[in-house]
C-alpha cells in the first residue's frame, strides 16, 4: 500500500511538472470529477481525492464529493479515481463519463 501511494505521488508530481495544470471544462450537466464543485475538473480535484483517500488529517469528502469523485463507477473512492481525474485533466483520456475510455485515448483504465 505504501508503495502504491509512493508510485501515485511520483506520477502526480511528474504530471504536474509536465505542466498539466490545465483546466478542462465539463460538458453541460456533468459534474463527475469536479470534487470541489467549482465548475471545472482540475488537478486540484485529483489532489483532493488523493489527499482524502490517503487519510490526510483534516481532509475528507462529503457524500456529494464522494459521488463526484467516483469516476471509476465502482462504488469506492480511491487513488485510482484521483489518477483517472488527472488523466482526464492532462488529456490522456477523453471522458470521465464512462469507464473504459474511448478510441484514441492514450490510456484506458
Ligand atoms: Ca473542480
Amino acid at each position: 500500500m505504501k508503495n502504491a501511494k509512493r508510485i501515485l505521488a511520483v506520477v502526480l508530481s511528474l504530471a504536474i511538472a509536465a505542466g498539466v495544470l490545465v483546466t478542462t471544462a465539463l460538458a453541460a450537466g456533468t459534474t463527475m470529477g469536479d470534487v470541489d464543485f467549482d465548475g471545472t475538473v482540475t488537478v486540484e480535484d485529483a489532489l483532493i481525492v488523493l489527499r482524502a483517500t490517503a487519510g490526510e488529517e483534516g481532509v475528507s469528502l462529503t457524500a456529494e464529493q464522494r459521488a463526484a469523485a467516483d469516476v471509476t463507477y465502482d462504488g469506492h473512492v480511491n487513488s485510482v479515481d484521483a489518477l483517472r481525474i488527472l488523466l482526464y485533466v492532462s488529456g490522456q483520456i477523453s471522458t470521465l463519463d464512462a469507464v473504459g475510455g474511448e478510441e484514441g485515448d492514450d490510456i484506458i483504465l
